[in-house]
């Protein structure tokens, strides 16, 4: 462990039915500083039996203390985790500094995130009201919400404390009893938390945590026929695998799966407004960030003039290690780097407008990529068409608004778009054609904002996180029909 980043807690241990155990096997695996490529820690791999023994600790927490709280309780629960993680910020923020490698600025964000997320879900926790139905003469039917039962929530390592957040808090204040399987390359933050809800009180069981490889533990949650709802954000591979195992014990799922979201500038731009947010909303983790406006589609009458002033924000680019706070950090780990470096080698074929560089003091080891802008790309090609997840950004003219539209919509993905216009009428016209789940006209939140409902169509994934609708996803309805004469 370095001075960085203190560890208050064994993270070769597991957290399930409220206390640390070893992993079955003793095994452990390598925690790599992305900046440096130096291991400074290690953690369980735990196999499937550490799974059946989460899923049962959560099982009993649902029929023990923590399914006889009421939501008020639960909700105060949540809000108590909140102040513990905001008493940690700093520690927190540090410890996924060191582990995922991103800017220290944008971990302390990230603890942020997981403090509001906390607080929306503690808030929500008693307001999931059902409905009545008008029926028949004689009767009266209403609706109620239920929680799914054990939760099983299988996490990346791009933005583990808000992907925590985001679905955990929901599952929780729902009432639904936690099996969290963290990514190998990111599990830190996740065994932090659980020493957080271990102090807030919480019942044994409602929130367990299971480190090990997504192929061993990840699929072994995903297929326990004790696990009633599985919600996943990573790979599409992985998405797919992970919805045919749930689908065996036929529970939902919800999957983010990413996307190639398209940035969409029409000439009447105001360029002074966009041109932070056109750079900025690809290079938040290094560009490692599912809604990343990875595609910036231009209208061809200011096409010259923002390729020039984005170059000019590239050239300014420079990725360092994520502790020193440069502006973009280094990638996860070094099969990342090669699949980042292996689509900028399928790029060979491009015209580059501009690149950034790697700063001179970013250690040998650490895994930094030089962000990358290219021009001139058609739709069609590969580094238009498929995720890159590094600091790459294509740059594609379009005609008017027909062209713009048929370009934007034609990935496989749908999960984000922006637009930039003045022309009121235009700005619904794009939001409805738009096949994402999440539109923004005059700005890009690159998944931002814990209220607003988040999820994609296609090979984006489904269901939605964040906001209320998580909360509902979390739920199942049940409808209650009472004869009464
Ligand atoms: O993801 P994986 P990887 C995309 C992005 C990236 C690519 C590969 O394009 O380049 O995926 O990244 C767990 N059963 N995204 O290989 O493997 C794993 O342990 C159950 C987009 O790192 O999908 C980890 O916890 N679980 C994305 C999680 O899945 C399994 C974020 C994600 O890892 C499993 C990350 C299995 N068989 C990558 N195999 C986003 N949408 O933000 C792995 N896992």
């Amino acid at each position: 462990m370095t001075a960085d980043a203190q560890l208050w807690f064994d993270p070769t241990g597991i957290f399930w039915g409220g206390a640390w155990h070893p992993v079955t096997g003793g095994d452990t695996l390598p925690v790599l500083d992305p900046s440096t490529g130096v291991e400074f820690a290690r953690i369980g791999r735990a196999t499937t039996m550490d799974i059946d023994a989460a899923v049962m600790a959560a099982e009993s927490a649902l029929s023990g203390d923590w399914g006889r709280l009421s939501p008020t309780e639960r909700g105060r629960l949540l809000m108590k985790l909140r102040e513990l993680v905001l008493e940690r910020a700093e520690d927190l923020a540090r410890l996924e500094c060191l582990d995922v490698g991103k800017p220290i600025s944008q971990c302390r964000a990230d603890v942020t995130a997981l403090a509001r997320y906390l607080e929306f879900y503690a808030g929500a926790a008693d307001k999931l009201h059902g409905d009545t139905i008008p029926y028949q003469a004689g009767h009266t039917v209403l609706t109620i919400r239920e929680p799914h039962g054990v939760t099983g929530h299988i996490v990346p390592w791009n933005y583990p404390m808000q992907i925590v957040g985001r679905s955990v808090g929901a599952a929780l204040a729902a009432g639904n009893a936690c099996v969290l399987k963290p990514a190998e390359d990111a599990s830190l933050s996740s065994l932090a938390l659980a020493t957080l809800v271990s102090e807030a009180g919480f019942p044994a069981g409602a929130f367990n945590v299971v480190t090990g490889f997504g192929s061993e533990v990840g699929a072994a949650l995903s297929g326990h026929p004790g696990v009633h709802h599985v919600s996943f954000t990573g790979s599409v591979d992985v998405g797919v695998m992970i919805q045919t195992a749930a689908a065996r014990n036929v529970v939902p799922v919800t999957l983010e799966l990413g996307g190639k979201s398209p940035h969409i500038v029409f000439d009447d731009v105001d360029l002074d407004a966009a041109l932070p947010t056109l750079v900025g909303a690809c290079m938040q983790a290094a560009g490692q960030t599912c809604s990343a406006a990875s595609r910036v589609l231009i209208q061809r009458g200011v096409y010259e003039r923002v390729i020039a002033a984005m170059a000019g924000v590239y050239r300014g680019l420079a990725v360092g290690p994520a502790m020193a706070d440069a502006r973009i950090g280094p990638l996860i780990n070094a099969k990342q780097k090669q699949r980042v470096e292996a689509m900028l080698a399928r790029g060979a074929d491009l015209a580059i407008a501009a690149q950034g560089r790697v700063a001179p003091d970013a250690p040998a080891g650490g895994y930094y990529v030089a962000p990358t802008l290219f021009r001139d790309v058609p739709p069609d090609h590969v580094l238009a068409q498929q995720e890159i997840f590094g600091p790459v950004q294509v740059a594609i003219p379009f005609s008017d608004e027909a062209e713009a539209i048929a370009i934007a919509n034609g990935t496989d993905y749908g999960l984000v778009a922006g637009v930039w216009t003045q022309d009121g009428a235009r700005q619904f016209r794009m939001a409805h054609a738009l096949r994402a789940g999440q539109v923004f006209v005059n700005n890009y939140g690159a998944g931002g904002g814990i209220e607003l409902p988040f999820g994609g169509s296609g090979k984006s994934g489904h269901g939605r996180e964040k906001g209320f609708e998580a909360l509902y996803g979390f739920t199942r309805l049940k409808t209650i029909t009472l004869r009464h004469g």
